[in-house]
């Protein structure tokens, strides 16, 4: 016999690929087994959420438990083509992967650290006993190196939260080191969303060059990310008209609060890591403002089709590492400098005396494993823009299981230049 509990089962085993998520939404009837003859219907319990660039975390039942295994790990991440860091993360990721429970379910979730030094992992926003809160000296031991440690507690309440360590915050959360956590309501909700994303974003230093984030920093960050990947490797989210969406947005970055700016829609802020909003209190929002240590999820139902821009709003933060530190050459007339220099510096070139924007697409020569400071190529020439950028890709219908490719304008709704006769006919001097 088919139980609500082994439909969530199922459901959470896929979860182990967002490709099969993303096939995997809509009705029941596509992604749920065949039920037996005499079974009702199957109702899903929940749409299942996506990590962009991520994974959700297995887990096993045992009696009444959900067991999960969490492993904190030294690992190799690629934030982006062309820069691969040395991070610390959990199961081979950072994020570590997101873990999906429901309401009421009972968790034990194990910690085995395989870090130089010791850890411990904080449920942050989860209401749990003060023995299982997990700060190191205050609420336990840290779990040393080499050792599993176990938390067990209940989930009593839904929504977005998140987990870290709190054992040398400052370096092991530079290094990677948080993940997402989303507690489905157990009662079905009445308006579930059909699109569910969680986007955790950060900062890092990470020198040119070098591969390994730089913990002590405080102001200087040069990559930004959403799940620990930049623009141009940052995977779009998608959605097909109609399509109610929610996007929870996570910031465990050291030091910078993030203005999320969707672009093509006005959403409502319908939850924070504290609770939901009630409706009375919520309101239409372009930009949603996420602190550090905080979550906030948005919805809106996506009418619109197209490549909407999904970005922060702090235009340092959607630059790439090459970005920060150029000298300021906007307006300065070089004369015959590059001559005079070039005898001393073969190839030297002064940029940017016309404004930067297309500095990141200049053949420049670059450090081993490092990326310019802007993004990538689009359908219309370069985006200008790289760090804490990426999409939401909105299509009539989507055929395949992950990025459409880019959107196709319908003819003549595309800003192009104007025509003689065009500004004629407005009175349009130049
Ligand atoms: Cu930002």
């Amino acid at each position: 016999m088919i139980t609500r509990r082994t439909l969530i089962g199922w459901g959470t085993a896929m979860l182990a690929s967002s490709t099969a998520l993303l096939r995997a939404r809509g009705s029941a009837a596509e992604v749920d087994p065949p039920p037996a003859p005499t079974a009702p219907p199957p109702r899903r319990g929940f749409t299942p959420v996506i990590t962009p660039n991520g994974a959700t975390l297995p887990f096993r039942r045992v009696g009444d438990a959900k067991i999960f295994h969490l492993v904190a790990e030294p690992l190799r991440h690629e934030i982006a083509p062309g820069l691969t860091i040395d991070a610390w993360g959990y199961n081979g990721r950072t994020p570590g992967p997101t873990i999906e429970v429901v309401e009421g379910d009972t968790v034990r979730i194990y910690v085995t650290n395989r870090l130089p030094e010791p850890t411990t992992v904080h449920w942050h926003g989860v209401l749990v006993p003060n023995g299982m809160d997990g700060v190191a000296g205050l609420s336990q031991r840290a779990i040393p190196p080499g050792e599993t440690f176990k938390y067990e507690f209940t989930f009593r309440y839904p929504g977005t939260f998140m987990y870290h360590p709190h054992f040398d915050e400052m370096v092991q959360m530079a290094f990677g080191m948080m993940g997402m956590i989303v507690v489905h309501p157990r009662t079905p909700e009445d308006t579930p969303p059909d699109r569910d994303y969680a986007l955790m974003l950060s900062e890092w230093r990470v020198t040119p060059g070098t591969s390994r984030p730089n913990p002590n920093e405080m102001t200087d960050f040069n990559v930004f990310t959403i799940n620990s990947r930049a623009f141009p490797g940052t995977a779009p989210l998608v959605a097909q008209v109609g399509d109610r969406v929610r996007i929870r947005i996570g910031n465990l970055g050291a030091m910078s609060h993030h203005p999320i700016h969707l672009h093509g829609y006005a959403f409502r802020v319908v939850a924070t890591d504290g609770g939901p909003i009630a409706k009375a209190g919520q309101w239409p929002e372009t930009t949603v403002l996420v602190p550090v240590g905080t979550t906030r999820d948005i919805e809106l139902v996506t009418d619109v089709p197209g490549d909407w821009a999904l970005h922060c709003h702090m235009t340092h933060h959607v630059m790439n590492q090459m970005g920060h530190d150029v000298p300021n050459m906007v307006g300065v007339r070089p004369g015959d400098l590059d001559q005079r220099v070039q005898p001393l510096l073969p190839g030297y070139m002064t940029m940017g005396q016309d404004g930067m924007g297309n500095m990141g697409e200049m053949p420049m020569a670059m450090p081993r494993n490092s990326i310019s400071m802007r993004g990538g190529s689009g359908p219309f020439g370069y985006i200008d823009m790289g760090g804490l950028f990426t999409m939401l890709k909105v299509r009539e219908h989507l055929t395949g299981d992950g990025d459409p490719g880019w959107y196709r304008n319908p003819p003549g709704s595309v800003a192009v230049r104007a025509s003689v006769a065009d500004l004629r006919a407005d009175g349009i001097r130049i």
